[in-house]
């Protein structure tokens, strides 16, 4: 996979004022860097959604990378495709970001065709789903926003269909959440973040990230109509759930 690697040290230079976090040009640049020495598991886990997303793939159907940023998971999911006469279907509502993913996608030709488009999640038509991916994406939206568009994703979904739904998590017990936040900064910290960056970080996406608990995110998918809705991955305070239709 050709993804651009950029060393990410934007928050590295003390800030008078540190803006809300965006996903423009500047962390297009060094976002694959930035979200694997961010995220624990991220590198670990995109192989292991390649073949969830096969597994799942019906044929004659589409299969959704919701806020697909450079593409990871759509080229993750493509070689394991077998079902015929799929398309991937990848979403992004920044220009910076689908812009980059174009040029990184039009080098890796695959079977299962992938196709662009630049529109907001919560409005993109979901149709004739097999397979979907919220690859850390959710947790962008507002969570007043979050049981409708989880509802427009299982209504799309085919019976047998899988959503696969990665977030950051907060715990319920507090000691737990904590320990948690504290050993994630650890990890930070060991792929070379400093604390003025991990904190400079931390207040630029205060309130554009807003994390929920393992039984929000299950008591949603429950409601929306899913029959199970399983983690299968976490490290620290970062999980993915399997929820089958
Ligand atoms: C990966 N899945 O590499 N509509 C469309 N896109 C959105 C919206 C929205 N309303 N809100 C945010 N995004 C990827 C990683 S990153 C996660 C996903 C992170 C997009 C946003 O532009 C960004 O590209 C992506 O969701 C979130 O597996 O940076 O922590």
């Amino acid at each position: 996979m050709t993804l651009a690697n950029i060393y990410d040290d934007i928050y590295a230079n003390p800030r008078n004022h540190v803006d809300s976090f965006k996903f423009d040009e500047e962390v297009v640049q060094v976002f694959t860097d930035m979200i694997a020495r961010s995220v624990p598991g991220y590198m670990l886990t995109l192989p292991l959604i390649g073949l969830l997303g096969g597994k799942y793939a019906q044929p004659n159907s589409r299969i959704y990378d919701l806020g697909c940023s450079l593409g990871a998971v759509s080229l993750s999911i493509q070689p394991q495709v077998s079902a015929p006469n799929c398309t991937i279907m990848a979403v992004d509502n920044s220009s910076a970001m689908i812009e980059k993913c174009r040029e990184i996608i039009k080098n890796e030709p695959g079977q299962t065709p992938i196709e662009l488009i630049e529109e907001d999640i919560r409005t993109v038509p979901i149709e004739n789903a097999s397979v979907v991916i919220l690859n850390f994406t959710l947790q962008f939206i507002a969570p007043a926003q979050r049981d409708a568009l989880i509802q427009i994703i299982y209504d799309g979904l085919r019976p047998g269909g899988a959503l696969i739904l990665s977030e950051k998590v907060v715990f319920e017990d507090v000691g737990q959440n904590g320990r948690f936040t504290d050993i994630h900064h650890d990890f930070k910290r060991a792929n070379g973040y400093s604390d003025l960056e991990i904190s400079q970080k931390r207040t630029s996406i205060e309130n554009v990230l807003i994390s929920e608990s393992v039984p929000q995110h299950q008591t949603r998918l429950a409601h929306a109509g899913f029959s199970s809705a399983e983690v299968w991955f976490q490290a620290l305070n970062f999980m993915s759930i399997l929820a089958l239709k």
